[in-house]
This record gives C-alpha cells, structure tokens and sequence, in this order.
C-alpha cells in the first residue's frame, strides 16, 4: 500500500516536472526525504585529494555507525599556482558516483542537502557548530567553533551558503567505534538533528578497518570515458603505471624521516609497513623519496616481469620520461599527461597493468585501495613487495 502511494508519488512528480521543466529528469532530481535519524556534516579541510578521500572512508564509516545520513562534501580543489587562486568545490559526482555509496549508507549530496532540506529542517538562526572544547578555546570567548576561520573553512561553509549560530562543544570522546555509545547518548538526533562538523569525523591516515570501503568509491561515467579515452589514444596494454612524488613540498616532508624526527609511522606510510606500530617494517628514504637510480631500478623490474608495452608517469613535478625511456628500446613507450585533473591520473594509475606508487603518499593510497578492490597488482618504490622485507623475499 505504502509502495504505491509512494509510485502515485513519484509518478505525478514526474508528470509535473515533465510538462514544467524536462531537464530536471535528466540531472536526477530525486526529491529528498528527511531523515529522522539526523546527519553528519562536515568540511574536508585538510590536506589536498588524497587527505580528503582517506577522510572521506573514515567519514562514511562513522556516519554509519551512528545511523545518520552522511552530507557528502564537494571535494576542496586548491589553485595556489593559477588564476583564480580561489579554491574550487567540485561536486563529489562529478568524479565518482554517488548512487553507489548508498550500497553501504544512507548519503545525500552536501548541496542537495542545502538545496533541498536545509531550509525547512535546518532553519537559519539556528545552525550549530560541534566542535571538541580544545578547538573552541583557540576563539575569543573561548566557546565558539571556529567553523570558518581561514582558508579552506571560510570559503567552504561560504560556498555552501553556511553561517554558524552558536556552538556546541564536547570532549573526552573521540570517532572511534569504542565511543559509539557515548555519541548516541550525548547528541540523540531529536535534539540534535544536524552534526555539522568543522573537520572529518576521520582519522588521518584511514583506518585498516575502512579501506575495504573504497570499494564504493566508483568512478563517475565522465571520468571514464576521459580516462579510457587518454587510455586507447596513448598506451599499449600492458602498461605500467607510476607515480613520481617528488616535489619541493615531499622533498622538504621526506626531511623530518631523514633527520630521524619521525619513524615508520609517516603519512600514508602503514599501507606499505604495516598498520601495527608494534611490528611495522622501516620506513626507508627510497621509500620516501626515490632518487632516479631507484624509479629506474623499479621500472626495469616491472616492466620485464609483466611484459610492458608502455609506462605511464604520473608526477607531482618532473616526469623524467626521456631518462626512463633511456632504459627501453622503442618497443616501450613512455608517456606523461600532466593532466590539469589530478583525478585523471588516478584514474589511469587505478587501471593499470602493475601500479609502482609512493609509500607515504595518500595519493598513491587511493590507488592502491582501488586496484586492491579489482585485484590489480601494485608494489611501492623501495619495496617491491608491499608489507614484506626485503631477506623474506
Ligand atoms: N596530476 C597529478 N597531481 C599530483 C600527483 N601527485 C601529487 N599531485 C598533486 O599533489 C597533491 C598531493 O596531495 P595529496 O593528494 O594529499 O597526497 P599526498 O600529499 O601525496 O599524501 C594531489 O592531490 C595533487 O593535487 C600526480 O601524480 N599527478
Ligand atoms: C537507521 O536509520 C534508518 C533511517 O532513518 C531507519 O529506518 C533504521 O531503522 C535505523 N536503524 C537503526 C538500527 O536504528
Ligand atoms: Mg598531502
């Protein structure tokens, strides 16, 4: 009974907007019903793409712990280098589907949220900022999250059309799933509807527990075809894909491993020596920083062993395409796109033959995380077994 009328709904719905606005059927205008198990909203304000979508599984993870709709951000593009040197907020859909999240939790778009549900069921004059108390008393009176203070925070919650009323401030629990019931009790969804968060619910780098839910994470049509398209038009199956993390900002990070100032435990480093601080395998300057003697030692070894065809380099900053070329006759072709999406890089690495990534890099890790999902092989520079020493060859 309650099926039909909800067919009867949606039939008239589109029987209006037909007539009204055809379009609308095209840009999957779904209309959207609050959810009374409320939401969590937050910004991915730290760190570029990799930081964002290792924050984005911890996230998603949390939302679903706590039962709420997940308000899914734009990721935060940064234009440092270019004209407009605004940051960009780029809908999460324009690079992966949103539809398939819902395989795994209830998720809205951030701007579908806004646009759809945020005037009836978040009324201005009443939006409430939670934030832990240490983050609190960085502000004037010592109680006010600081939800837009600088940049990425102002332009993002101004991007979203966000000004926060008053706060909320909480402590001695963390997102972690021991505190589930802790987060339940203290902010029943009756009360507090709309979580709205300053930062990720998230651990950096994510947790062992959700990499598994980059399997969610699919790509968008778009960037597909894009990607397939760079791929039929440039290189021959198989191909070998690296990533060269190698600009000033890793140079001068790939220091603090260098003077001894950090260990095993650097970045995105536990994907490749493990997540138990207990036994993790070292974390070695190769690791961090290839020179050219290493990424030429490595893609010599892989290139023979899965009979390349071609090698794509993806980089930060030097491709060093004509040295790697050097190695290979012309029965190899090298190439590079420096594409001005980062997105399309990864999409090319995602689907390569073998991927050869960086250890310590988030970007390499949603590489990684992807071609585990489809099975792909992947090893790091300095390791060409990941998770393996190098005598237990
Ligand atoms: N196009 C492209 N951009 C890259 C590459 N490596 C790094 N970048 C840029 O540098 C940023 C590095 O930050 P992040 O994604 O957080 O990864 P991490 O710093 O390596 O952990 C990326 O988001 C890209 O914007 C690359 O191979 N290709
Ligand atoms: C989780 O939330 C959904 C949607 O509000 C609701 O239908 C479901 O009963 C909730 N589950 C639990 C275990 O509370
Ligand atoms: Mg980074």
């Amino acid at each position: 009974m309650a099926a039909k009328t909800k067919g009867l709904k949606l039939f008239s719905f589109i029987l209006l907007h037909v007539s009204l606005a055809p379009s609308l059927l095209f840009c999957d205008a779904v209309k959207l019903e609050w959810d009374e198990n409320g939401y969590i909203l937050y910004c991915p304000c730290m760190g570029r793409f990799g930081n964002q979508a290792d924050h984005f599984l911890g996230s998603l993870a949390f939302a679903k712990m706590l039962n709420r709709t997940l308000a899914v951000p734009p990721w935060i593009v940064y234009r440092h280098h270019a004209p407009p040197y605004t940051n960009m907020h780029v809908p999460y859909r324009e690079f992966f589907q949103l539809e398939a999240l819902g395989q795994y939790h209830r998720v809205v778009s951030l701007e579908d949220f806004m646009e759809q549900l945020a005037l009836t069921h978040w009324p201005l004059g009443d939006r409430a900022a939670y934030c832990f108390e240490t983050a609190a008393q960085r502000s004037a009176d010592q109680k006010t999250c600081p939800m837009k203070d600088g940049n990425p925070f102002g332009p993002f919650w101004d991007h979203i059309g966000v000004d926060f009323d008053r706060s909320v401030l909480f402590g001695g629990i963390s997102f972690s799933a021991y505190y589930k019931p802790h987060w339940i009790k203290k902010f029943p969804p009756t009360e507090h509807p709309v979580l709205a968060l300053p930062g990720a619910p998230a651990q950096f780098p994510v947790l062992e527990e959700h990499l598994g839910l980059q399997q969610y994470v699919v790509w968008a049509d778009g960037m597909v075809q894009q990607g397939e398209g760079h791929i039929q038009a440039l290189l021959i199956r198989p191909f070998v894909g690296l990533h060269l993390r190698i600009g000033s900002d890793w140079q001068n990070a790939c220091k603090l491993l260098q003077n001894g100032e950090t260990g095993p435990h650097f970045m995105a480093s536990p994907q490749c020596v493990g997540y138990n601080r207990q036994n993790a395998l070292s974390l070695t300057m190769t690791m961090c920083l290839p020179d050219l003697v290493e990424i030429r030692r490595a893609v010599k070894l892989w290139v023979k062993k899965t009979n390349a065809r071609s090698v794509y380099i993806a980089t930060d900053s030097l491709s060093h395409s004509g040295e790697i070329q050097k190695l290979f006759k012309s029965n190899v072709k090298v190439v590079s796109l420096q594409p001005d999406t980062a997105q399309v890089d990864l999409y090319i690495l995602a689907q390569s033959d073998h991927f050869i990534g960086n250890c310590a890099s988030s970007f390499s890790a949603f590489v990684k995380r992807d071609r585990d999902v489809h099975g792909r092989s992947s090893s790091f520079f300095g390791m060409d077994q990941p998770g393996k020493k190098k005598d237990e060859l």
